[in-house]
C-alpha cells in the first residue's frame, strides 16, 4: 500500500520543517505532497529544497496563486491519484494536526472508505482555542447534522484519510467549495455515495506560528453552502 500525505501550504515557512520532521518520526513509510499556492514568504522554494534532499519521499505541486484550501486539495488529490497512491491523508501544515495520530488513521482506513479525525468524539480536545471559536465549531457541526443528516461529531475538521477509490468515485471535478465548506462537502459526497466513514479521536492544537487564513467569507460560504449541498443532486 502506497501512502501519501497531501498538505496545502500558504505562508507556512516557519512550520514546514517541524511538520515534515514529525511526519518522518511517526509515519516514516508515507510520502508527502506539498501543495503551495505561490506563498509570498518563500514556502514553495523551501519545499523544493526539502524535497530535493528527501530521496523522492517529498514532492511539491506549485500553483500560480492563492485560490483557497479546497482548490489546493482538489489539485493535490488529483496529482496524488495520478501518481498511483492507494491511501491519501490530508493535514494542515501549521502543526494543528499531530502526525503521531497517523497510525490510527492507517489502521481504521483498512475497512472504511474515509476516516475523519474528530476533535469531539468522546470529549472535547482542542488546545488554545477561546470559547467563541469552540462554540463556532460545535455550532457548525450541529448545523451540518441538522441540514444534511450526517452523524459525524466533527464535520469541519481537515485531518482525514482516504482510500484512493473513494476519491475516484466521488469525482473531484464536481467539488465546488473552498473553505470550511470543502471539508463538509467532501464528507457529504462520501455519505451520499454510501461509503463507510469512521471517526478517530484527534487532538487539535491551535497554531503557534504564522497566520490563520480563516475569515468571514469562509464562514458565510459554509453557512449557505450546506443548504446548496443538501439541495444538490
Ligand atoms: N495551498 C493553499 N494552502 C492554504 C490556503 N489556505 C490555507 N492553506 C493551508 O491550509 C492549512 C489550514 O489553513 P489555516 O490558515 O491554518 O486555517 P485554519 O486551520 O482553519 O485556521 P487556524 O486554526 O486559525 O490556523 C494550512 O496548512 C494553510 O497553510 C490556500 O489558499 N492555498
Ligand atoms: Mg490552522
Amino acid at each position: 500500500m502506497r501512502v501519501v500525505i497531501v498538505v496545502p501550504t500558504y505562508n507556512e515557512r516557519e512550520n514546514l520543517p517541524a511538520f515534515l520532521e514529525k511526519v518522518r518520526q511517526y509515519a516514516g513509510g508515507a510520502d508527502v505532497l506539498i501543495v503551495d499556492d505561490n506563498s509570498p514568504d518563500g514556502t514553495g522554494q523551501l519545499a523544493d529544497a526539502l524535497a530535493a534532499e528527501s530521496g523522492g519521499r517529498i514532492s511539491v505541486l506549485h500553483r500560480r496563486a492563492k485560490e483557497g484550501l479546497g482548490r489546493a486539495y482538489v489539485a493535490g488529490f488529483g496529482r496524488a491519484l495520478e501518481m498511483g497512491y492507494d491511501i491519501l491523508l490530508q493535514m494542515d501544515a501549521d502543526l494543528s494536526h499531530d502526525p503521531a495520530s497517523i497510525p490510527d488513521f492507517l489502521e481504521r482506513i483498512q475497512d472504511c472508505g474515509l476516516v475523519v479525525g474528530s476533535r469531539y468524539v468522546g470529549g472535547i480536545r482542542v488546545v488554545n482555542w477561546d470559547f467563541k471559536r469552540l462554540l463556532l465549531s460545535k455550532a457548525a457541526t450541529l448545523y451540518v447534522r441538522a441540514v444534511t443528516g450526517m452523524r459525524l461529531t466533527d464535520s469541519t475538521g481537515g485531518f482525514k484519510c482516504w482510500k484512493a477509490e473513494t476519491l475516484k468515485s466521488i469525482g473531484l471535478e464536481r467539488v465546488f467549495s473552498n473553505g470550511y465548506l470543502f471539508q463538509i462537502e467532501m464528507n457529504y459526497r462520501v455519505f451520499r455515495g454510501g461509503f463507510r466513514t469512521a471517526e478517530v479521536p484527534i487532538i487539535f492544537y491551535e497554531r503557534n506560528l504564522g497566520r490563520s487564513k480563516m475569515d468571514w467569507r469562509i464562514i458565510l460560504e459554509a453557512l449557505l453552502g450546506v443548504i446548496r449541498l443538501r439541495l444538490s443532486r
